[in-house]
């Protein structure tokens, strides 16, 4: 990846739901950077922000309540930090659970999305705007990686609520001239995932194993692709998103495309295991409807941002397990 953005000097950036993976990440990077960063999170005095923890940034930034699907919190948090980027990651994460829980997704993404769009308009702020949008949108691509004009069609109540955010965020840069783009994000994963994502739980479970657990890992659908990145490059390309001349909507991938039994296979062998004595696929852990395939075409971040992702879902399950290790 190339570095030659210079630093900024002074700005200040807000991050919703900066206790999140991505979150995290981003706040280290920007830290780092020299930002002073504020982070939200629905209601921060009562949330740990382990991750914040574990990167060594919990007492590198200011946090502040602020619920974005709430019109007023959200305007009153925009209106005391006045930063000069806002990267929006707040919402509900879990592709599986939107099904259960479809209207706090919708109200958590689109409205949460759409109160921060109109709290920057009503104020008149010139903030940057970074919207993290999924490949989830896209739904299935038929075998071809899509890129920013493939065609949306979601297929979970979470990726009709992140399409929905999506439009929005398009729609208030073209109709209001507001420098608001999104990363369109593919998978990306890190020790910071929480267990509920399958990439943690594969390797969680693994590791258990080759200590000596007798359990049987249950999963759903093991036949799925997926584009699996390394999350602090995902926060990095949000990061060069705002950086750009023009604001515009960017593909965020590795560009391959791996089967989940491939994923658990190689984590598996990491330990010294052979997955297929081990995993189990079962119904209870399958979705209601399914993106079976899903690879990005990110040549257009690699030429305006100068953004490639250097890991891959090999090095993503070593770096995984190694973690993993690690940690007991
Ligand atoms: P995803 O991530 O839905 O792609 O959304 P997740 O890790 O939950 O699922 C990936 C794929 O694995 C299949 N799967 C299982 N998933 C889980 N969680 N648990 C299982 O036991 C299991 N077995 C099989 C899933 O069906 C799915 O196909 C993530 C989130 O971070 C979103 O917020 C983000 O927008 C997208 O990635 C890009």
């Amino acid at each position: 990846m190339s570095d030659d953005i210079t630093p900024p000097i002074g700005k200040s950036a807000l991050i919703t739901g900066i206790g999140g993976q991505d979150g995290a990440y981003l706040a280290r990077l920007l830290v780092d950077k020299g930002y002073k960063v504020y982070g939200t999170s629905r209601d921060a005095g009562a949330t740990r922000f382990d991750s914040l923890a574990r990167l060594g940034v919990a007492g590198r930034v200011s946090l502040l309540s602020m619920a974005p699907s709430d019109f007023k919190s959200t305007l009153s948090a925009i209106a005391k930090v006045r930063p000069d980027e806002i990267y929006h990651l707040a919402g509900q994460s879990s592709v599986g659970l939107s099904f259960e829980q479809p209207s706090e997704t919708i109200d958590s993404i689109t409205i949460g999305t759409l109160n921060i769009l109109e709290a920057l308009r009503f104020l008149s702020m010139p903030a940057k705007f970074c919207h993290a949008s999924s490949s989830e949108c896209f739904g299935n691509t038929g075998g071809v990686p899509a890129d920013e004009l493939t065609p949306f069609n979601p297929v979970s109540p979470y990726a009709v609520a992140k399409s929905a955010a999506h439009w929005l965020v398009r729609s208030y840069r073209e109709a209001h001239n507001m420098f608001a783009g999104s990363g369109i994000l593919f998978n990306h994963e890190s020790e910071l995932r929480p267990l509920r994502f399958v990439t943690q739980k594969v390797v969680h479970s693994a590791y258990r194993i080759s200590c000596g657990a007798k359990e049987t890992l249950i999963l759903g659908n093991l036949s799925i692709s997926r584009d699996w990145g390394w999350a602090p490059e995902y926060a990095e390309a949000l990061w060069r998103i705002l950086q750009a001349d023009h604001a515009d909507d960017f593909v965020i991938a590795t560009g391959e495309a791996n089967t989940l039994e491939s994923f658990v296979a190689q984590a598996f062998s990491c330990f010294g295991l052979d997955w297929s004595e081990h995993v189990r696929q079962c119904e209870q852990f399958m979705r209601p409807n399914e993106v079976s395939w899903s690879v990005g075409n990110s040549a257009k971040a690699r030429n305006i941002l100068g953004w490639q992702a250097s890991k891959r879902m090999k090095d993503v399950v070593k770096v995984l397990c190694a973690a993993q290790s690690r940690e007991q």
